[in-house]
């Protein structure tokens, strides 16, 4: 076995580990080892299984068979795969942002009393953005006109999706010049399916267009209305404090820890923890009290609009339950490793799932939906209570103090924060104290270790006057240094320090989940637009150092369609074909003003942000 340093930079991730291997529970990193060496054909992206004339893969040495038994070569089978990986990402983001739509439609119709709109200013904001009539109407009426258009968003009734009216003037003209403008979210997944089955679409470039185009949808689209309707339905966040790692759990207390993504879970989770009667029935189960704290997304929706503690990100959370003393693990979907039904297995620990569209053998299954949602979070509740009267106190370990972070950076609160405009931001970019911005997103991967990627790319943007956006998982590895707290400014450059101790905000500004990098889309967007350019002329990249998910690919390809610059830290399955490979790091450029780059090494990947930041500004006519 390797030394713990070698598995993750966090102490509570090591200590855990150790405990692990004492208490014979297995982790995902011994999964990889024994999957080592990992298939050669597919790390390139040269097998495929599309048809059942095949399954075919392509010699990378030339040696071997050039083509499938279609005659499908490498760069239509790399661009296929490609293209299969970008849809299913599409499509989990965009699944999730249905279910928000349906909560809504749910709550304009009077079908449901334990969902509401929280926030009514900005629902009248969104629906007369999208071009609703609003004057005069009652909340449910313009929930119900809203919901309804979004439901047209996800198939091709109208003209052109809501939210398109956010994208500027130039980068529109792009899209329409190479014919990437989405049409709507559920039709270019599934022409992305049609497009790939056998004999369908057989050239790279238009397979990678296409790609292009869906992410497109998903970006200003189903992330988008996701985000803005999770706002609606449980508030806008704005900044406030919170803790993060493994030291959040509380040994004299039932814990429940929410993992997956969706608010409409673990809001009523969280009303139900609040329950007296429930935190009285904990009590007389021999419990302190029940303490709640949340594992990726959903647990970054939690944090951002509620100030729950995060337990930890992807890798941490097998980890979460071998302290001994997580009675609960609640999940809907996405991200949720099927091992944690083993783990859990391991201690008194129960995985409930909640989704119908998200069934784990051996978890307890206790279905959510709208008319149910406040009773069956009691349920699970009741459950944890029940579990904790099984805990083996003598089997419990938790790691650690917990590290406090700030978060809740919604556009809303940065605009409030800076005084109600982007003109401070942008004045500040302008005279150079901040040279631009940077979102560090994304997931952990076992193959690079836990975190130290996306905390270092994170301290040398900073270090070089970048602002830096998180979402997702990177917001707990930036946490756990201390990096989304204001003290943090001291480890920034001296512009950028300056900046956020005249406002007492972070260097790394925490802006939510996944699906919350719509905000940052959307805030470039903003920053053009007040510019009169292009996105693709501003000073801003993005990273995803760990990833690991289809969502991630996503996201990647949505960012640079969109024209922002991005550095991902672990190689995408097409190296096979020179071709995608070509057009994804150089060929991309000429068509949407931005590429990819793959870097692993922070220090690297902080100096081709820098280049590119450098590049932009010089050409804005700003010092670089
Ligand atoms: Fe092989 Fe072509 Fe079928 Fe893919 S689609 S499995 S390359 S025959
Ligand atoms: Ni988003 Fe990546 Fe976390 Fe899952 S929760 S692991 S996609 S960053
Ligand atoms: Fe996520």
């Amino acid at each position: 076995k390797k030394d713990l340093t070698a598995y993750s930079i966090c102490s509570d991730a090591r200590a855990m580990i150790k405990k692990a291997r004492e208490d014979g529970v297995e982790t995902v990193w011994d999964r990889l080892e024994e999957q080592e060496p990992q298939c050669g054909f597919c790390e390139l992206g040269l097998s495929c299984r599309n048809c059942i004339m095949g399954p075919c893969r392509i010699d990378p040495f030339g040696n071997g068979p050039k083509r499938g038994v279609c005659g499908a070569d490498a760069d239509v089978i790399v661009a296929r795969n490609f293209g299969r990986m970008v849809a299913a990402g599409a499509a989990a983001h965009s699944d999730h942002g249905r279910d928000l739509v349906e909560t809504l439609h749910a709550v304009a119709q009077g079908q449901t009393t334990d969902y509401g709109v929280r926030d009514e200013a900005k629902l009248r904001r969104i629906a007369a953005e999208v071009g609703l009539e609003v004057e005069g109407k009652d909340v449910k009426a313009v929930a119900a006109a809203l919901a309804d258009q979004f439901y047209e968003d996800y198939g091709f009734k109208r003209g052109s999706m809501s939210f398109l009216g956010r994208v500027p003037a130039k980068r529109q003209e792009v899209w329409k010049k190479f014919g990437i403008t989405p049409r709507g979210i559920d039709r270019d997944v599934v022409e992305m399916m049609h497009r790939t089955h056998m004999g369908v679409d057989n050239d790279a470039v238009s397979l990678c267009l296409h790609a292009a185009r869906l992410s497109l949808a998903d970006g200003w689209g189903g992330s988008m209305i996701a985000t803005e309707l999770s706002d609606i339905l449980f508030g806008t966040p704005a900044p406030a404090t919170a803790k993060v790692n493994l030291g959040v759990l509380k040994a004299d207390h039932v814990n429940i820890l929410v993992h997956g993504h969706s608010p409409i879970v673990s809001e009523m989770i969280l009303a139900a923890v609040r329950d007296p009667g429930l935190i009285a029935k904990a009590k007389a189960a021999g419990a302190a009290g029940i303490n709640l704290a949340g594992l990726c997304c959903t647990g970054n929706e939690l944090l951002m609009r509620q100030g729950i503690p995060m337990a930890g990100n992807h890798l941490m959370t097998e980890l979460a339950i071998v302290t001994g003393a997580v009675e609960v693990v609640v999940v809907d979907y996405q991200c949720i490793m099927p091992s944690l039904v083993t783990v859990a297995g391991c201690y008194h620990s129960r995985i409930v799932t909640t989704s119908p569209k998200a069934h784990f053998t051996g978890a307890t299954h206790v279905e959510f939906d709208m008319h149910n949602a406040r009773q069956k979070a009691i349920e699970v509740v009741e459950l944890a209570i029940e579990r904790f009267t099984a805990r083996d106190q003598g089997r419990v370990d938790i790691p650690g103090e917990p590290v406090d972070i700030m978060t809740g950076f919604s556009n809303e609160a940065i605009l409030t924060a800076l005084g109600g405009s982007a003109g401070p931001l942008l004045d500040a970019i302008k005279a150079g104290q901040i040279r631009g911005a940077v979102a560090v997103v994304g997931c952990n991967n076992p193959k690079v270790k836990h975190d130290y990627q996306n905390s270092n790319l994170i301290r040398e943007c900073i270090k070089r006057d970048l602002l830096v956006l998180v979402t997702g998982c990177v917001t707990v590895s930036a946490g756990k240094q201390g990096l989304l707290m204001p003290s943090a400014a001291d480890l920034a450059g001296p512009g950028l320090s300056a900046v956020c101790k005249a406002l007492g905000i972070p260097p790394v500004l925490h802006m939510g989940s996944c699906v919350d990098n719509s905000r940052i889309i959307q805030l470039c967007g903003m920053l053009a637009n007040a510019l009169g350019v292009d996105i693709s002329d501003l000073p801003v990249a993005a990273a995803a150092p760990e990833w690991y998910s289809e969502k991630a690919a996503t996201i990647g390809l949505y960012a640079v369609a969109s024209g922002v610059f991005t550095v991902l830290g672990l190689a995408p399955p097409i190296l096979g074909s020179k071709a995608v490979t070509d057009l994804a790091v150089s060929g991309l450029e000429g068509v949407v003003g931005a590429t990819f780059a793959v870097e692993g090494d922070p220090v690297k990947a902080a100096e081709l942000i820098d280049a590119r930041v450098r590049a932009k500004r010089k050409a804005l006519g700003l010092t670089p």
